[in-house]
């Protein structure tokens, strides 16, 4: 594949001593340092056994040393595996098996987990360590190091489930993260003074793209570990911050904590995105002058693929905007302006899922409904797959329905989205049962045994029957109507 200069190097040739990474604690680093950190730390990767090939998993919470094992596993030329430390440790070794993960690297916050994974996954060839306790080594040959980014190289894999419950990992090729920064720079624009606030999850796409923006702009990364509302507004109102990505619940949060207050003017950009957003909201943010952008994206387009720029946004109230640059949109439908499966092609899109067939289409079926109007303006609009969306984390009903069933006495469950003011959705089961009535407490506590807490349902109702179609495919949308019609 095309070759291009490792863009780490690339940064520390023009701007060695910009600022990479910052923390509102007082951590600075400029992209010498943190070329000169990265490449230590390659070298003793390298000393631990690691390979160019290997699939390098990290379960860790946002530090400032997770952005240098990204850039040392580049320079050795490993696959990175992302795992989303909000996931047991049975769900966790399910994906460290699918990778074929040949070592398991660990934050601080997740070395107790690791372990439990560690004891039930077949074993990854290399041992364990945690992140913090490394010690980087002096670089005595760069020979071996890669000095160039192989686009069509797979660099990232994170996981996603389709309709069927069974994560997926998404391959993610450098190129695919390439092309989504540049298609973002050329709607958003770069300056020198650019600062763009991480306090999304760097094993989601959405805080990755942000390490990957910095790499290839030459940006500051204002990175703030854990999402504490009160210090990212004082990091906005007071430290630079030009940029931030968050998900509906964190806009929220951080608009209830601004109160009367509103953001300096060199503040340019919030990027919204990860699922719905209530019009409410957009109205509540365009009127305190926050510049919120709209986007769509998702882990198969590497983050946005379409987004709505504040100009737009008083007459598109609740589009997620245009395609960029790079990126084909299409609606399926014959009908134009009306709802149908968004489609959508461009050299940010994954070509595909590790372990399984690659696509035989050219295009990719996101499996969201949504339509554009006259202006070809988006509007998403709800999703074909049964998904549920919370807090920007993303719930399978058949992959909760699955661990339901296991409980003795649940003959058949139901899972579906209910709305939330806090989360947007959370997910409620509806059960089948054979005599008797289930114990709740005792089958929450089965579900948090195998199940991420924001996966376990909230509610769970005993029904008759689940509503199916003529082809007994379950109907999760009919479940709430249908238990309100046994009950009538
Ligand atoms: C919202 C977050 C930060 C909430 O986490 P917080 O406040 O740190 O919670 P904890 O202290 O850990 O836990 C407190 C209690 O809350 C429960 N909980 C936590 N999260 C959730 C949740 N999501 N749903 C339900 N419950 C939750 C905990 O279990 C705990 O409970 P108790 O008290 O009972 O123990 C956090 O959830 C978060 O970080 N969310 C965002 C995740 C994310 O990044 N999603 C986006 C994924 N999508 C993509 O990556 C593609 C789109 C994309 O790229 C993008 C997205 C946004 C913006 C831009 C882009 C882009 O295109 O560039
Ligand atoms: P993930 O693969 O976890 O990144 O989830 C991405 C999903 O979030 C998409 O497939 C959509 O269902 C949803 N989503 C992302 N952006 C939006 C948006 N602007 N409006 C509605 N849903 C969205
Ligand atoms: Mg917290
Ligand atoms: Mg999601």
């Amino acid at each position: 594949g095309e070759k291009i200069p490792h863009w780490l190097d690339k940064q520390n040739e023009l701007n060695p001593d910009h600022i990479a990474l910052e923390t509102p604690e007082g951590t600075v680093m400029n992209f010498n340092e943190l070329r000169r950190e990265s490449l230590k730390m390659a070298e003793s990767l390298l000393e631990k056994g690691i390979k160019p090939g290997d699939h390098v998993a990290l379960l860790a919470e946002n530090s400032s040393e997770f952005p240098i094992y990204i850039h040392a596993l580049s320079y050795v030329g490993a696959t990175i595996v992302l795992l989303n430390i909000r996931l047991t440790p049975n769900e966790l070794v399910y994906q460290l098996n699918d990778a074929q993960v040949n070592c398991l690297i660990t934050g601080k916050q997740t070395e107790v987990k690791a372990l439990e994974v560690l004891e039930e996954a077949e074993a990854p060839v290399i041992p364990a360590f945690r992140m913090d306790k490394v010690a980087r080594k002096a670089v005595t040959d760069r020979t071996h190091f890669s000095k160039e980014i192989d686009l069509d190289q797979v660099f990232t894999m994170m996981y996603t489930s389709g309709t069927t419950g069974r994560p997926k990992a998404v391959m993610h090729t450098y190129g695919n993260h390439w092309y989504s920064a540049i298609a973002s720079a050329l709607n958003l624009g770069t300056g020198s003074k650019d600062k763009w606030l991480l306090c999304l999850p760097m094993f989601h796409v959405s805080g990755f793209s942000v390490l990957m923006k910095s790499v290839i702009y030459g940006m500051t990364v204002h990175l703030v570990n854990n999402f504490d509302e009160r210090v990212i507004n004082e990091s906005i109102m007071e430290r630079g911050v030009t940029h931030i990505s968050v998900v509906t619940v964190m806009m929220q949060r951080l608009m209830n904590n601004l109160q009367e207050g509103i953001y300096p003017e060199h503040f340019r950009c919030m990027l919204l995105g990860g699922g719905p957003v209530p019009e409410p909201l957009l109205q509540q943010a365009a009127t305190k002058g926050i510049p919120v952008f709209q986007t769509y994206g998702m882990t198969e387009t590497s983050s946005q693929i379409a987004t709505l720029s504040p100009e737009s946004a008083n007459q598109k109230i609740g589009s997620a905007g245009k395609p960029l640059s790079l990126a084909q949109l299409w609606i399926d439908n014959n009908n134009a302006g009306e709802v149908g499966e968004i489609i959508v092609k461009g050299p940010m899109v994954s070509s595909g899922y590790y372990n399984h067939p690659s696509r035989a289409e050219t295009y990719f079926r996101t499996g969201d409904l949504g339509y554009k109007d006259s202006e070809g303006f988006l509007y998403v609009v709800d999703r074909v797959k049964d998904m549920i969306i919370s807090g920007g984390e993303n719930v399978y009903p058949a992959e909760i329905e699955s661990v339901l069933t296991g409980y003795p006495g649940v003959i058949e469950a139901g899972v579906t989205g209910m709305k939330d003011d806090k989360w947007g959705e959370v997910p409620v089961a509806f059960l089948v049962v054979d005599n008797g009535r289930i114990n709740q407490e005792n089958l929450s506590q089965f579900c948090y045994k195998s199940l991420a807490k924001y996966k376990v349902p909230k509610e769970f109702h005993q029904i008759q029957q689940l509503p199916r179609n003529a082809s007994n495919k379950l109907m999760r949308r009919e479940l709430f109507s249908a238990l309100e019609k046994e009950r009538n």
